[in-house]
Parts: structure tokens; sequence; C-alpha cells
């Protein structure tokens, strides 16, 4: 058996966020805990897709996510959240949402420069030109989180790593 939690993944775009909470939940699925990914791809383009990005509906794409994850959360799942989520009080206004140890912030520490190489869909050279606005780390806020549960260097850190060191903290507590 295991505990149910939310894996909450936060850091820029480009960080690795949807590609190491994909890689922990097929960690997951081996040893046959029942989970799920919500990340921008199945969330942004679907029940979130009426939100921008300016302050106030990042805010509430974040809330609704929250609720989302609660519900996975109640239904005995390990569910991992992979969004920007660029603001502290929104993160906090989640973390509220559930009981203590229940919500696992893990940020993905990685150079913006590092990011903007990558810029696997284009978006930071969007944003520098101007053609995107409000983008986070060039003309929007990414505030840092202050006490999470758990840091990836993840310009460092290789992906297998990553999963393993969350494997690791889950098993510590008793949560797998
Ligand atoms: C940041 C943006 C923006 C702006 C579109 N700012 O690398 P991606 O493409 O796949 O991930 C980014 C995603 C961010 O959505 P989130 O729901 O995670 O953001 S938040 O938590 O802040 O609500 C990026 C793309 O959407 N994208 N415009 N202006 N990222």
């Amino acid at each position: 058996g295991h505990k149910s939690c939310v894996l909450w993944f936060t850091g820029l775009s480009g960080s690795g966020k949807s590609t190491l909470a994909n890689a922990v939940d097929q960690a997951l699925y081996q040893r046959g805990v029942h989970s799920y990914v919500l990340d921008g791809d199945n969330v942004r383009h679907g029940l979130n897709r009426d939100l921008q990005f300016n302050k106030e509906d990042r805010r509430e794409n974040i809330r609704r996510i929250g609720e989302v994850a609660k519900l996975f959360v109640d239904s005995g799942q390990i569910v991992s959240a992979a969004f920007i989520s660029p603001y502290l009080a929104d993160r906090q206004l989640v973390r509220n949402m559930f009981e203590p140890g229940e919500f696992i912030e893990i940020y993905l520490n990685c150079p913006i420069q590092v990011c903007e190489e990558r810029d696997p869909k284009g978006l930071y050279e969007k944003a520098r030109k101007g053609e995107i606005s409000e983008f986070t780390g060039i003309s929007s806020p990414y505030e840092i989180p202050q006490h999470p549960e758990i840091i990836i260097e993840s310009n460092r850190e290789s992906m297998e790593e990553a999963a393993h060191k969350i494997i690791t903290y889950l098993e510590d507590r008793k949560i797998l």
C-alpha cells in the first residue's frame, strides 16, 4: 500500500518539470502505485483554456489545478502537477488545501540561461522579441520557493537521479 499525496513541480519553462513528473510517474507505475500527471498539455488546453498568463489568470489556473489534485488525492492516488506556478502565494494557497505532509513541493532550480538555451518550443525567443507578453523569467516574475520539500538542480542532475531522489524521499516518509 501507499499514501496519497501531491508532488508539486515548480520552475521556469524549460526547467524539466513535465519530463521529471513523467519519469516519477513511470517509476510509481512500476511499483504498482496508481498515479497521474497534470501538466499544461492536459489542463491548459482543456479545463483551463479560458485562462491567460496575467497574474489573476495564473492564480485561477493554479487554484483549479489544486482542486483537481485534491480530487485525485481523495481517490487515493499520487498526483504529479507540473506547472510554472510562479507566485509564492498561489503555491501556498494550494498547500493549504492539503493535510500536513500531503503536499510535496519540488523546485526545479535551473538558470534561466540554460532554459533559454534549450528553448524547445521557441517561446523564449518569441518572448525576447516581444511576441509573447508576460513571459515568466523575461517579462513576468518567478518567485523562488523558500521552503520546498525537494530541490532538483535540473541542469546538473540527470532525470534518473532526480526521479530516484523523489522516490527515496517518498520511501523515507513511508508514503511508499
Ligand atoms: C510562461 C507560457 C506563457 C507565458 C505560454 N509565460 O514550456 P511550456 O510553454 O510548455 O510551458 C509553459 C506553459 C506555462 O503554463 P503553466 O500553466 O505552467 O503556467 S502558470 O503556472 O504560470 O499558470 C509555456 C507556455 O505555457 N506559455 N505563454 N506568458 N509560459
